[in-house]
């Protein structure tokens, strides 16, 4: 579908407003506006690793996730996880006892995807199933206290990786998961921002999510606070 943005704001959101994330972070706008690319009458499973986003978005007894089936997964297996939940799904569909479309889709920040979930991630992006990846990257373990990970940018200052007088910052170049997963040969790979281009975000998610296999959408997200 052509993005429009009357019919975008007018879609009923699948990630609502209440959590507990910061004033002014970009994860939750990312994800609402990444899962605004679902069609209205589909289905969606999201397993979504630790990392701020998870733990500040469904405190028991209240959830900000709306009309998905949500999964929480530890860091490691957030994309095996939803691989065992979509071939559930493929068995059930192609034994005819699902009739409604469903959509999967993992979530994880960039310490829960470029650090401890990336081997989990490459198997599901290597066997071939009919997933979505979404990194929201904000450049470091922000819910630990803002620690580097490897996609901390070069010289950054975090609380692993002081910048001053005695170090220059992060000693490390950043790593490239985007390029990574390009080499992974999968039908689907992009990467955008979310601030300045709803257009771009909406077109990359709705082409992420309905491109048959595996794919890859990293979101560069701001974190106020780290
Ligand atoms: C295996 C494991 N190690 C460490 C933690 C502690 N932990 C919880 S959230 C978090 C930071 C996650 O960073 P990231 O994936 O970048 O998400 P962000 O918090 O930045 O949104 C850490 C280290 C954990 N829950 N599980
Ligand atoms: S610490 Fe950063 S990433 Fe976490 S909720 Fe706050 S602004 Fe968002
Ligand atoms: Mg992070």
């Amino acid at each position: 579908m052509a993005y429009s943005l009357k019919e975008s704001v007018a879609k009923e959101a699948r990630f609502v407003s209440g959590h507990r994330m910061c004033a002014g972070c970009g994860a939750p706008p990312a994800i609402r506006n990444v899962l605004n690319a679902l069609k209205e009458e589909d289905n969606a499973v999201i397993s979504c690793a630790t990392g701020c986003l998870e733990v500040s978005s469904c405190i028991y007894p209240y959830t900000s996730w709306n009309k998905v089936s949500f999964i929480h997964t530890a860091f490691e297996c957030a994309a095996a996880t939803l691989s065992g939940a979509e071939k559930t799904y493929y068995n059930l569909k192609k034994a005819g006892k699902i009739k409604k479309t469903t959509k999967f889709i993992a979530i994880g920040g960039d310490g829960g995807t470029l650090d401890i979930g990336l081997q989990s991630l490459s198997g599901a992006m290597e066997r071939g199933h009919d997933i979505t990846y979404v990194c929201y990257d904000n450049g470091a373990y922000m819910n630990t206290g803002t620690q580097r990970s490897s996609s901390t940018p070069h010289f950054a200052d975090t609380t692993t990786s002081p910048a001053g007088k005695v170090s220059p910052g992060k000693a490390q170049k950043r790593k490239d998961l985007t390029e990574i997963m390009v080499k992974h040969n999968i039908p689907y790979v992009a990467q955008t921002a979310l601030f300045g281009n709803l257009q771009d975000i909406y077109t990359k998610s709705e082409k992420a999510i309905y491109t048959e296999g595996p794919t890859f959408l990293a979101v560069f997200s701001p974190c106020p606070r780290g």
